[in-house]
C-alpha cells in the first residue's frame, strides 16, 4: 500500500533560507529542509511532498489540489500567514487536517506577525523551534492519520 502524501507548503522568501538573515533563520537551506522533511516522514510512514513558492496563487492552486492528492497539509506561509485572506479561504475548502509551522517565535517578535489568518483552521501551530518544527508537525501528522 503506498503511504500517505503530506503537503509540506513553504511560501515567500522561505526559498533564502541560509542566505540572508542567518541569526533569524539559521545557516541551512531549504533544499536542506526539504531532505530533513522527506527523511523524517519516510521513517514514519509518510511521504513528504514539498514545495515552496513566492506567490500567493501557486500556494492557493496547491491547497486546492491537495483535497484530491494528499491527506494532510504541513504549511509555513511566510509573511501571508498574516496577511492572506484567499490561503484561509483554501484552507477550509481543502478539507484535510492542516498543521502551521513557523522557524521563529512569531510571538517574539512585531505585532504584526502575532496575527495568523491560518492558526483558526489549523489543527494545531509550532513555532520558534527551527527545522524541528517541521519533524514534530510530520509527527503530529502520523499520530493523527494513524
Ligand atoms: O518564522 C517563520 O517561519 C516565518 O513564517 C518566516 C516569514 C515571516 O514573514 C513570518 O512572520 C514568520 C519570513 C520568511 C523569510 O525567510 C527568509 C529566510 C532566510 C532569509 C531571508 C528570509
Amino acid at each position: 500500500m503506498s503511504s500517505p502524501r503530506i503537503l509540506v507548503l513553504n511560501g515567500p522568501n522561505l526559498n533564502m533560507l541560509g542566505k540572508r538573515e542567518p541569526e533569524v533563520y539559521g545557516h541551512e537551506t531549504l533544499a536542506d529542509l526539504d531532505a530533513r522533511c522527506q527523511a523524517k516522514a519516510s521513517e514514519l510512514g509518510l511521504e513528504a511532498d514539498c514545495r515552496q513558492s513566492n506567490h500567493e496563487g501557486d500556494l492557493v492552486t496547491w491547497i486546492q489540489d491537495a483535497r484530491e492528492n494528499h491527506e494532510g497539509i504541513i504549511l509555513n506561509a511566510g509573511a501571508y500567514t498574516h496577511t492572506s485572506v484567499a490561503l484561509h479561504d483554501a484552507l477550509l475548502a481543502a478539507q484535510v487536517p492542516v498543521i502551521e509551522v513557523h522557524l521563529s517565535n512569531i510571538f517574539a517578535r512585531e505585532e504584526y506577525r502575532h496575527h495568523s489568518f491560518i492558526s483558526p483552521i489549523a489543527v494545531g501551530v509550532i513555532c520558534g523551534l527551527g527545522f524541528q518544527g517541521y519533524d514534530l508537525a510530520l509527527e503530529a501528522m502520523a499520530a493523527r492519520l494513524a
